[in-house]
């Protein structure tokens, strides 16, 4: 019997990928939940899994993978008869890598910037300089990231840059939809790179960034769709939002 064991969180976009995928495949599997803000990642027992010290990682019948993009194309390739969401052809797959390269390059890292400083910033202000410099030390991949943010947030310039990015992100996703004539990314099929790009929108629907494709139906109706999807509800069960541990959030959505 398959064995599938997800280290994760629950309002980790990275995560949410990954549930999508195991739910759309109809995969059952055992979430261990990791609490960020308490250190968990970056636990020696994780950190042997996943150097990273970063959600998501995978353990599949003893074998560790990591990084929600290639947990996503290894799923698809180990169980290609459940809900397959890699297209047959190699110049089409190419497309979609070439898509899910783009997310995690551009909105999927701007998503961060307005993500700590609307919501997770708290968790950190009321640590100590030393404290928190200790804590930036310790982690892996985002000790850069964290020290630019500090304990007072990321500055105006880094906010707008980041808008502008995540703007421009859904101009280009819109010209996808409308180049493959939609509804999904890559035309009549639901594939990997709607996977990667959907826990960015919702994130931006959900602390108020939907004014950006207030006249791109095609962009709304997409996220119509993909939370119509069978998968969606069980991947955002209740804590997956910001706005449902962060209710003043729910202001910014007006
Ligand atoms: N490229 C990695 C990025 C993973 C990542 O950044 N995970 C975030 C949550 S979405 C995390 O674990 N952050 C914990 C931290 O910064 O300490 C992936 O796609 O899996």
């Amino acid at each position: 019997m398959t064995v599938l064991v997800l280290y994760n969180a629950p309002q980790s976009t990275c995560s949410q990928r990954v549930r999508f995928s195991l739910n759309a495949k109809g995969l059952s599997f055992e979430e261990v939940r990791l609490n960020l803000f308490e250190g968990d990642q970056l636990k020696p027992d994780y950190l042997a899994l996943n150097p990273n010290g970063v959600v998501p990682t995978l353990v599949h019948d003893g074998n560790v993978v990591t990084d929600s993009s290639v947990i996503l194309e290894y799923l698809d390739e180990v169980f290609p008869d459940r809900a397959p969401m890699t297209p047959a052809d190699p110049v089409s797959r190419a497309r979609m890598r070439a898509m899910m390269r783009y997310t995690d390059e551009v909105p999927a890292a701007a998503i961060r910037i307005p993500s700590y400083n609307l919501a997770f910033l708290p968790h950190f202000q009321s640590m100590t300089e030393e404290e928190f410099r200790a804590l930036a030390d310790s982690k892996p991949l985002r000790r850069e990231f964290l020290l630019s943010m500090g304990r007072t947030g990321f500055p105006k310039e880094q906010m707008d840059e980041a808008m502008g990015r995540l703007e421009r992100a859904v101009v280009r996703m819109d010209g996808w939809l409308r180049d493959g004539g939609g509804p999904w990314l890559m035309g009549e099929s639901l594939s990997l790179a709607d996977v990667m790009l959907m826990p960015v929108i919702v994130r931006m629907d959900d602390i108020g960034l939907h004014r950006m494709w207030a006249e791109r139906p095609a962009v709304a109706g997409w996220l119509e769709k993909i939370r119509a999807h069978p998968a969606f509800r069980p991947t955002f069960y209740f804590g997956s939002l910001l706005t449902e541990k962060y209710p003043h959030l729910r202001e910014r959505r007006g």
